[in-house]
């Protein structure tokens, strides 16, 4: 059978409709039309990539950075896949500029990046490195030369090893307001948009309970609550260190995975218990944050495990955000039911499926759920999606394309979900695919692959895959087809 383009059969579609309905009113739309379906964006909405850099930057021994907790992690046999290692990654420290080209080509508006504490203060606190600040300079200052605006984490994982206990210890709270103070001062006349701490959850329960991930500890449920409430301790001071630092103005916010809990049916008793379990399921952390108390039913369950807290924490911690980013993957579906709290987790069938990555469950309806459950509980005044992408085993094709089809699908259906979102009027600002480029994907090492850009690592060579020339497509006209 000869090829025809998706327009001819479309028409071809559209003329045997006609036929069929021949003396019957047809719809009032035509078949095959160019864009008759497609989901606009409203104007001024924000597109934009993110990475984090102890997974894109290497550099790790130049000029003068310290050791992060996961450059230990990952040199410590048998704890990343291959004994994989962040040292060079995608060597963005010195191709920060190509990058920034890969951007540009995308027609990227806005660009999500963190911050190497270590690379600033390489023992995580005192005497800073010059170099290392000179460097987040010359980031901020190429973004800036070619119209994209870049959103900074502050923290996404890479703890300086040096910090005695790491977040067992109160001080490194501390620690984080005065980096955070210091990097804000610096940087704060060209950046107007920061996110203190990336997912609390993968640096407190994955690095000291679980052990998947840096420091790779596995301590009790009391130690591991006062390692949550440094987290959010820290956020909070660095919450308070940013507004101190920086001209009026400047939008403060955090990137978090806060659980998304899909309701199993769409009708108001399974919305209120999806409800329900949002604020309880990210007790500790994002609904103490945007209530500036732990809520009653989780100090009672942790009963003598709840954190201990001084005076002045729960302001710091509740310090009001100009933004919530929300980094959306996976749902979590729930349903209403006659229990004491009102509602059940439904785990996934067996059959559920999933992503290149074995978490990562597809159910795109989660993004327009993440945003709806978070607005209607706490009427936050922005949203960000932060993160939201996906793994794919993306094979290099002899031509040279990666045709990631179903990196496509997962993006072109959550795109959909959040157009409608926005459509609804929750008030999502922007939208940061994860990732720029294939990069080191952390206990998974370099056998994951997020980036839109295919990364040889063995050339650096970055090659743009099918996904980028969608991704460029609905960047260019503010829609998705
Ligand atoms: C995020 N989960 O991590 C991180 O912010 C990124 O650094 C990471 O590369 C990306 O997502 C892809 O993994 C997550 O188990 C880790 O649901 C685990 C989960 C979600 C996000």
């Amino acid at each position: 059978m000869k090829a025809i383009t998706r327009r001819q059969f479309a028409k071809t579609v559209a003329a045997a409709a006609a036929t069929t309905c021949a003396g019957v009113s047809l719809p009032k739309f035509a078949f095959g039309q160019p864009h008759a379906a497609s989901l606009d964006y409203p104007k001024g909405f924000l597109w934009g990539c993110a990475t984090a850099s102890y997974q894109v930057e290497g550099g790790a021994q130049d000029d003068g950075r310290g050791p992060s907790v996961w450059d230990t992690f990952a040199h410590t046999p048998g704890k990343t896949f291959h004994g994989d290692t962040g040292d060079v990654a995608d060597d963005s420290y010195h191709l920060y500029k190509e990058d920034v080209q890969l951007l540009k080509n995308l027609g990227t508006g806005i660009y999500r990046m963190s911050i190497s504490w270590s690379r600033v203060f390489p023992q995580g606190t005192g005497q800073p490195n010059a170099k290392g600040l000179d460097y987040y300079s010359r980031v901020v200052d190429e973004l800036l030369a070619n119209n994209i605006t870049p959103y900074i984490t502050l923290f996404h994982w890479d703890l300086p090893q040096a910090l005695p206990g790491g977040w067992q210890s109160r001080d490194t709270s501390k620690a984080f307001g005065d980096y955070a103070a210091y990097m804000t001062k610096h940087l704060g006349d060209r950046v107007h948009h920061f996110m203190t701490t990336n997912e609390f959850v993968c640096f407190t329960d994955l690095g000291y309970k679980t052990g998947q991930f840096a420091p790779g500890l596995k301590l009790a449920d009391a130690a591991v609550n006062q390692i949550r409430h440094h987290a959010i301790l820290a956020h909070g001071l660095a919450v308070q260190a940013i507004r101190a630092n920086t001209p009026s103005g400047t939008q403060v916010g955090l990137a978090e995975n806060a659980i998304v809990y899909v309701p199993v049916i769409e009708s108001a008793e399974h919305i209120e218990a999806a409800h329900k379990a949002t604020r309880d399921g990210n007790a500790q952390f994002l609904t103490t944050l945007l209530e500036g108390k732990y809520p009653d039913n989780y100090l009672q369950h942790e009963g003598a495990n709840a954190p201990k807290v001084e005076a002045g924490d729960m302001k710091a911690i509740g310090s009001p955000l100009d933004f919530v980013g929300l980094n959306i993957y996976t749902p979590q579906y729930v349903r209403a039911d006659e229990s004491a709290n009102g509602y059940a987790i439904e785990p996934n069938p067996t059959s559920y499926p999933h992503m290149a990555s074995p978490w990562l469950t597809l159910g795109p309806e989660c993004i327009y759920w993440g945003v709806r459950n978070v607005c209607d509980i706490w009427k936050v005044p922005a949203i960000y999606i932060t993160e939201n992408g996906t793994s794919s085993d993306d094979v290099l094709t002899p031509a040279g394309r990666i045709e990631d089809v179903d990196r496509v699908m997962y993006l072109r259906n959550h795109l959909t979900h959040l157009h409608r979102a926005v459509t609804e009027g929750y008030p999502v600002k922007g939208y940061f695919l994860w990732s720029l480029m294939d990069n080191f994907e952390w206990a998974d090492g370099y056998s994951k692959r997020f980036g839109i850009h295919y990364v040889d690592f063995k050339t650096q060579k970055r090659t743009p895959k099918l996904s980028a020339e969608w991704y460029k497509q609905v960047i260019a006209k503010n829609a998705v087809e």
